[in-house]
């Protein structure tokens, strides 16, 4: 395993950079499913969290592309939910409950994965009628990987089983099998390749998914595997020719207004230097940051 010289020397908490605010008094919650079970190339998206929380510490506190300050904004690290021994059904049932606690306190989730099946129990704690939009390389939409109805693979397709499919879009698609790409076209799944993204240009595709979705409230999730693996290399399931960091961020700016949780997910540091991790921490400081403005604006 290597580490980024940034992190190497230093000796950080275990927790988010600047959550210093009590579960009660936040406005957010970040927590984490250090969960890997699924993996179907290679393992280690549990040992994502840990390395996020770790670079998160690598950043000034003030922002100065928004000119927001992290320290103001009261956010809490619960920690890791400690679900790496269950079986996915569990691992779900267990992430949905913690939701749902997060939820009726009227707070923002905010999870770092683990990997991508994590996703359908944090969506099962909203209510039925928010939209979803998945950030992701993968359509992840067959109906089951290696005789696992929950597999990573089977993400979206776990999602579509409680959110409307006129309500869940994925962007950034560049990898699918034939009859999962044909049964997602019969059912209506919205999705746009990486491929279109760069040949309409992102603005045109941000207005067609809008169009699409509305000012539904969404529910954000990002695989890290939707960033090009130039950019983002350390994930489970790597895939060429994907989205910019710019393309990322001015995705999530544009759909800010709306969001109502967000996961990051899939963030596997055996296999760079830790910049993967960098990337997912400075996002997840961008979601909230964007939302708390929203808040107070
Ligand atoms: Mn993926």
């Amino acid at each position: 395993m290597f580490f980024s010289p940034a992190v190497i020397n230093m000796k950080t908490p275990n927790y988010f950079a600047d959550t210093g605010s009590s579960f009660n008094d936040a406005d957010f919650v970040i927590f984490s499913v250090a969960y890997d079970k699924t993996y179907s190339f290679r393992p280690g998206a549990k040992k994502g969290p840990a390395q996020i929380r770790n670079v998160s510490w690598n950043f000034e506190s003030f922002d100065i592309r928004t000119g927001v300050d992290f320290r103001n904004i009261n956010v809490h690290d619960y920690g890791d939910l400690n679900v790496s021994d269950m079986k996915p059904e569990k691992m779900i049932e267990t992430v949905k409950g913690f939701t749902s606690h997060v939820l009726s306190k009227k707070k923002i989730p905010i999870c770092l994965g683990g990997e991508h099946s994590i996703t359908p129990g944090i969506v099962y704690a909203f209510p039925k009628d928010i939209c979803v939009l998945s950030l992701d390389a993968h359509l992840d939409f067959r109906n089951e990987y290696r005789n696992e109805k929950h597999n990573h693979a089977c993400a979206t397709k776990r999602i579509s089983d409680y959110i409307n499919i006129k309500n869940i879009g994925v962007l950034g698609v560049r990898s699918a099998e034939k009859e999962e790409c044909e049964d997602a076209k019969k059912v209506g799944l919205f999705f746009k390749t990486s491929f279109e993204i760069k040949n309409k240009g992102l603005k045109k595709i941000l207005a067609e998914t809008k169009k699409f979705f509305k000012d539904k409230q969404m529910y954000l999730t990002l695989d890290i595997d939707v960033v090009d693996p130039g950019y983002a290399p350390g994930t489970g399931t790597p895939e060429p020719f994907g989205i910019t960091t710019f393309d990322l961020l001015e995705i999530i700016d544009f759909f800010s207004p709306q969001i109502i949780g967000f996961d990051v997910v899939e963030v596997n540091p055996d296999f760079d230097n830790g910049e993967t991790a960098i990337l997912a921490a400075k996002i997840i400081r961008n979601v909230i940051g964007n939302i708390s403005s929203k808040k107070d604006g």
